[in-house]
């Protein structure tokens, strides 16, 4: 590969939770990469230069391989298919299923409903409430399903991107004040996932455009 097709950049924010899966999971394969900050409370994602580079005018972008993916979830997906290990996906398709519900439960059924834009609909004074019910209303389901399917890990005993998009998820919880105490197989897992490497340094406290004010408070 040449220099210019090899070199991966992340369009990010330190508090996307859809960004902080794709770090974790660049970590966890030990594939080196750059941020590009973007930073969302100063609309730097509406800019025309960034919406030339992405149509839904979303973080995380990742340039890779030539290309520029969005959807953190096809970009999850992107790179399982062409860097395999580690593994990040199960070998068994009920196993990979399970993982996909819970990318399902998460990235479809809580943080949209819980992103900047959808939280802008609200009165301030009312958005970081709005959050914290949608996140407890996705929890609730996601601890049953977790109970049901969880090892050590989300699914079984093997580290998934079911997990990759828990932690994040866990981290906008607490930012919202919800008590992940509640929940117990989230918060066993929550915990574990917080003991590692990869994990803790794709998370939004570990970013350089994170203030030093927040990550002190
Ligand atoms: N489905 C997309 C969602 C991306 C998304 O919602 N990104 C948020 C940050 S986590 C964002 O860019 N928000 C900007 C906005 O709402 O204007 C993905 O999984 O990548």
């Amino acid at each position: 590969m040449s220099d210019s097709t090899s070199k991966v950049v992340l369009y990010s924010y330190f508090r996307s939770t859809c960004s902080a899966r794709v770090r974790i999971a660049l970590n966890y394969k030990r594939i080196q990469y750059t941020q590009t900050h973007i930073n969302l409370l100063e609309k730097k994602n509406k800019t025309c230069e960034y919406a030339n580079k992405s149509p839904t005018q979303f973080v995380p972008l990742l340039e890779i391989d030539g290309l520029d993916l969005i959807e953190s979830a096809a970009i999850l997906e992107y790179l399982e298919e062409t860097r395999p290990e580690p593994a990040l996906l199960p070998k068994e398709p009920a196993q990979r299923a399970k993982v996909r519900v819970i990318m399902s439960i998460i990235g479809c059924g809580i943080q949209p409903l819980q992103n900047n834009s959808q939280l802008a609909l609200y009165p301030a004074e009312a958005r970081a409430e709005r959050a914290a019910t949608v996140i407890r209303n996705g929890f609730s389901g996601l601890e049953k399903y977790l109970s049901k399917v969880s090892g050590l890990y989300s699914v079984g005993s093997q580290l998934s991107i079911a997990d990759v998009y828990l932690y994040p998820m866990c981290h906008a919880a607490q930012r919202y004040n919800v008590q992940i105490e509640d929940y117990p197989t989230i918060f066993r897992i929550f915990h574990e996932l917080s003991l590692l490497e990869p994990f803790i340094n794709g998370a939004w406290f570990m970013q350089e455009d994170c203030p030093d004010e927040l990550k002190q408070a």
